[in-house]
C-alpha cells in the first residue's frame, strides 16, 4: 500500500511539474499532492463529466494536453484521471523508476 502511495505521489509530482521533489516520502504531503492533482483535474473538467477532452486539458493540465493522444489510447476523445495516472505510471516504469 505504501508503495502505491509513493507511485501515486510521484505521478502527481510529475504532473504538477515538481519533479525535484519526486523522492518525497511524507504521506501527508503525498496526500496533499494527490488532492491537488484531483482538484486540477476537476477544475479542468469544465462539463463535469469526469473526463478531460484535449480542449479542457489545454492550458490547465499541460502534461495531459501534450500527451493526450498517448493517454487516450482507445481514441475515445477524452481521458479519465485514472487513465492519466496509469499513463504516467507506465512511463515511469519504462524509464526504470524505482518506487
Ligand atoms: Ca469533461
Amino acid at each position: 500500500m505504501k508503495s502505491q502511495h509513493i507511485v501515486t505521489a510521484t505521478l502527481c509530482l510529475a504532473l504538477l511539474g515538481a519533479t525535484g521533489l519526486a523522492n518525497a516520502d511524507n504521506t501527508s504531503r503525498q496526500e496533499r499532492l494527490i488532492q491537488k492533482l484531483t482538484e486540477r483535474f476537476t477544475t479542468a473538467d469544465v462539463n463535469a463529466d469526469g473526463l478531460l477532452t484535449a480542449a479542457e486539458a489545454e492550458g490547465k493540465m499541460r502534461f495531459v494536453h501534450r500527451h493526450f493522444n498517448e493517454i487516450d489510447s482507445g481514441q475515445q476523445g477524452a481521458v479519465s484521471l485514472d487513465q492519466i495516472k496509469d499513463y504516467v505510471a507506465h512511463k515511469a516504469m519504462a524509464r526504470g523508476a524505482v518506487f
